[in-house]
């Protein structure tokens, strides 16, 4: 059977060469002809351990191609990006371009999979692009094997941990019909060795969402605590380790922000889904999002006296060990110290070898990357963004005599 893959980015690829590992033909489709070009090449046009080598396999033993254009397959497999609006709405351009492209190609009896995280009702959306495009297959939706079959299966890996939480993580696929869910679970079951939860697709759409905006939830009660506890001169860190004791209470690590492509955007479905109820999820949103300009405010304060100031700021991802800077409020704070405080020099440490700024930032004549000891050597106020492990080399003694401020409580126990 062969499966095209629509989409080969964080998602995609990963899927891709994980069903071309297990000896099927797949043909991943992107937009990108860098991306098309990388991969036919066997390589990876971006960072996630192990995934290199998994397509560089499934290339060279023929089972994993790719190229701009949609061919015919047995099933479909939709990755593409669902981002947000200004609006905080989600945008289905891509899902919607797919849709079509697809139409133009599709068989009676083929399965189509929507991964992309979306708003409820986006697999019933996408069926109706392509059945509307093809009345052919439209009038043949109650004609047994010749029935095309639609199902929503989100992903849910951990990004820096794809290539295993894809095999390892248990799947919830919902069907816009029960023989569609089953026909998806099939093809999952190939290599998805977590359990399979079968339901309707709009359910499934909304358990990807809810997952997500939990966790922002969790995260912005953290973020809230952290605020409030810098107004009462009180540590977070040792009062959120302190609470955890209590057998039922759990309360996840305050930071600068939420940041990634999922967490900072996914919640904003269900808001716009239903706005008048979702007064928590929106919140927590708001909440995260206000954590930046806090964390520049205690920037600002700290260096308030000094008239050019050298600011050292370690780490620009959303989260550690990653060289993501996607929606990282990293980015977003460094950007806004270096506008609010012109006469500043804001040093940036990398953890990464031959890291460079993101486009956000190389514009702006007074942020610089430096090696990190240099960095902090230079700097009046050090602020640690980014828990990478990579940052452990700073001594305590190198911050001896500067304004430390800590986002993460990297140095709670040394500092
Ligand atoms: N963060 C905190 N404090 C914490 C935990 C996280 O401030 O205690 C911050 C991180 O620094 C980061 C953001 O939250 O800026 C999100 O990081 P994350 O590690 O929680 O999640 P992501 O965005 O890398 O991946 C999430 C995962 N979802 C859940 O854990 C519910 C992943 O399983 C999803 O597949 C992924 O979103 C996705 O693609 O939707």
């Amino acid at each position: 059977a062969a499966v095209a893959v629509v989409g080969l980015g964080y998602i995609g690829l990963p899927t891709a060469a994980i069903l071309a590992g297990k000896g099927l033909k797949v043909i991943g489709v992107d937009v990108n002809p860098y991306t098309v070009e990388a991969v036919n090449e066997g390589r990876v046009p971006f960072v996630e351990p192990d995934l290199g080598v998994h397509v560089a396999g499934a290339v060279s033993q023929g089972f994993l191609k790719a190229q701009g254009n949609m061919p015919e397959a047995d099933a479909y497999i939709v990755a593409v990006p669902t981002p947000f609006k200004d609006d905080k709405t989600a945008d289905l351009v891509y899902v919607e371009q797919a849709a079509r492209n697809i139409a133009a190609r599709i068989r009676p009896g083929n399965l189509v999979i929507l991964e992309s995280t979306s708003p409820p009702g986006t697999t019933r959306r996408m069926a109706d692009v392509i059945l509307e495009l093809r009345p052919d297959l439209a009038a043949k939706a109650n004609d047994g094997e010749d029935a095309v079959l639609f199902a929503h299966c989100p992903e849910r890996v951990l990004p820096g941990r794809i290539m295993i939480e894809l095999v390892t993580n248990d799947r919830i696929i919902g069907g816009l019909t029960p023989e569609a869910a089953s026909a998806a679970a099939g093809l999952y079951s190939i290599f998805c060795q977590g359990s399979i939860h079968l339901t309707d697709a709009a359910t499934a759409e909304m358990a990807k969402l809810v997952e997500n905006a939990y966790r922002d939830v969790n995260i912005a009660f953290a973020n809230e605590l952290s605020v409030i506890s810098d107004n009462l001169g009180i540590d977070v860190w040792n009062l959120i380790e302190l609470a955890n004791h209590h057998p039922r209470v759990n309360i996840l690590q305050p930071g600068p922000g939420v940041g990634g492509h999922c967490i900072a955007v996914d919640p904003w479905f269900i808001v716009s889904a239903d706005p008048e109820n979702s007064r928590l999820i929106r919140t927590a949103r708001e909440v995260n999002d206000a954590k930046p300009g806090h964390v520049v405010a205690e920037v600002n304060a700290a260096v308030a006296g000094i008239a050019e100031p050298v600011i050292a700021a370690l780490g620009l991802a959303f989260k550690a060990n990653v060289d993501d800077t996607r929606e990282s409020p990293a980015v977003e704070i460094v950007r806004r110290l270096a506008l609010e405080n012109r006469a500043a020099r804001i040093m940036v440490g990398l953890s990464f070898p031959g890291a460079t700024l993101p486009e956000e930032l190389v514009q702006l004549p007074n942020v610089t990357v430096t090696a990190t000891g240099d960095a902090v050597a230079a700097a009046d106020a050090v602020v640690l963004l980014v828990d990478h492990d990579a940052f452990r080399e700073i001594r305590p003694e190198q911050l001896a005599g500067k304004a430390v401020i800590d986002t993460r409580g990297f140095w709670r126990t040394t500092v």
